[in-house]
């Protein structure tokens, strides 16, 4: 079993039910999940604010069967690949997996852009303090604000 970090967002729709019913659907392998952040839109076109958490996976899944996962999960909500960085109902984002390094197109681990942004370095603060950078509250991009939990 390996130690996973997922990062999950949404802006459209009902917001909290569908991190809720992601996380639903990743079962068991979960162990831990962060508190849920009201947070600004980085990047793209103007939209909403978005839900975002951070999940703790124990997952037997190879790094590539992870990747389909969270693509089931983005295509179980409705998801429709309508614009970079657009709105969206789910996306689910592999930030970290204990052990590996993956430099592939598709498949990028960790997750390049995660150390700079607030909405994710919030909540994986939360469950993982030790993968954080110390003093990342002044660096990261975007203004979040906890919200409470699923
Ligand atoms: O990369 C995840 C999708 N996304 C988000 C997000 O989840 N939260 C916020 N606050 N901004 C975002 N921009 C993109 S793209």
């Amino acid at each position: 079993m390996t130690r996973a970090f997922l990062g999950l967002g949404s802006n459209l729709g009902d917001r909290e039910e569908t991190l809720r019913e992601a996380v639903a659907t990743l079962g068991s392998t979960v162990r831990r999940v962060s508190g849920v952040y009201e947070t600004e839109p980085v990047g793209g076109p103007a939209q909403g604010p978005y839900l975002n958490l951070v999940v703790e996976l124990d997952t037997d899944l190879e790094p590539r069967q992870l990747l389909g996962l969270c693509q089931r999960l983005e295509a179980a909500a409705g998801r429709v690949r309508a614009e970079r960085w657009g709105p969206r109902t789910l996306d689910v984002d592999i930030l970290w997996i204990d052990g590996v390094e993956s430099d592939a197109a598709d498949l990028t681990v960790p997750h390049p852009r995660m150390w700079e942004r607030a909405f994710v370095l919030a909540p994986l603060a939360e469950l993982a303090p030790e993968l954080v950078p110390p003093g990342w509250e002044d660096g990261a991009t975007g203004r979040v604000h906890r919200v409470g939990v699923l």
